[in-house]
């Protein structure tokens, strides 16, 4: 974390992130975003369930933060935002927390367009409870619960919040960090659900798995299969089997 940034964090902590675990570098990017937007930090509130991308926010930023139910981010998230519709609300969690006990929480607030900032750090599993499989795992990834290979097709989270109705909808990895910053200051002044899915690397529960036992593999794969929109645009399906694409899909109705 760059000293400048320290501002943010609560001191005496230590790290619950894993060796090469993507979610530390979005920790910062996230306050990178605040701290060139300069909002006032005491005007927001981030809100997590629970996983491992649930401990970006809390206990880390020196911020009000609301640590809440696996799956009930966006609930409480909403909550709060109705009682003081002036508060800037961020949720910050997991794609198992967000997209599968938290799914329904998540389509419906997109639905309703609530004015909430969602930050869904994808790791293709439930990281913290030992790798299992989760809705967004890679169809024939390894997982602790997919010994043979995942026989289901994941979700297209972008996909998913865009048809919901969602304002604003992005994608990028870690591996992308410039852009990533833009989106997240883009993201946190629509008004409107602003949607971020951000690829996330997990070596320790995801990786070792699938043969990308390291850090700098895991990141390789990402910068491998990322492309961004524009790229993937000249290429055939079969050339877009094993991509994922990146960029923003929503755009505020811009
Ligand atoms: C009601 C309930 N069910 C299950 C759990 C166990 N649990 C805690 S975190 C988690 C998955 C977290 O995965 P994700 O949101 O993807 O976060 P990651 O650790 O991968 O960053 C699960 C299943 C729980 N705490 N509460
Ligand atoms: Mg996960």
């Amino acid at each position: 974390m760059a000293r400048d940034l320290e501002q943010y964090l609560r001191p005496g902590l230590a790290t619950t992130f894993c060796p090469g675990c993507g979610h530390g570098i979005l920790m910062g990017l996230i306050l990178r975003a605040i701290d060139e937007l300069e909002i006032n930090i005491n005007d927001m509130l981030f809100v997590s369930g629970i996983g491992c991308a649930a401990w970006i926010p809390s206990p880390n930023f020196n911020a009000d933060t609301l640590h809440t139910l696996h799956g009930r981010a966006i609930a409480c998230a909403t909550g709060a935002k109705m009682f003081n519709p002036k508060l800037q609300v961020v949720v910050i969690s997991g794609d198992g927390d967000l997209s599968d006990i938290g799914g329904n929480h998540l389509i419906h607030a997109a639905r309703r367009n609530m004015a909430l900032t969602v930050i869904c750090a994808n790791n293709f599993n439930y990281g913290m409870t030992g790798g299992q499989v989760c809705s967004t795992t890679p169809e024939g990834a390894f997982t602790q619960t997919t010994t043979q290979g995942n026989p289901y097709r994941p979700f297209d989270l972008c996909k998913l919040v865009e048809a919901a109705g969602a304002t604003y909808v992005a994608r990028y990895s870690v591996t992308q960090p410039l852009a990533l910053i833009s989106s997240i200051k883009k993201a946190l002044q629509i008004w409107g659900f602003s949607f971020i899915e951000v690829l996330s690397p997990c070596p320790i529960e995801f990786g070792r798995r699938n043969q990308l036992d390291s850090p700098a593999d895991m990141l390789k794969f990402l910068i491998d299969r990322c492309i961004t929109k524009e790229e993937a645009k000249g290429l055939s399906p079969e050339e877009l089997e094993d991509k994922i694409i990146t960029g923003e899909f929503c755009d505020g109705g811009n």
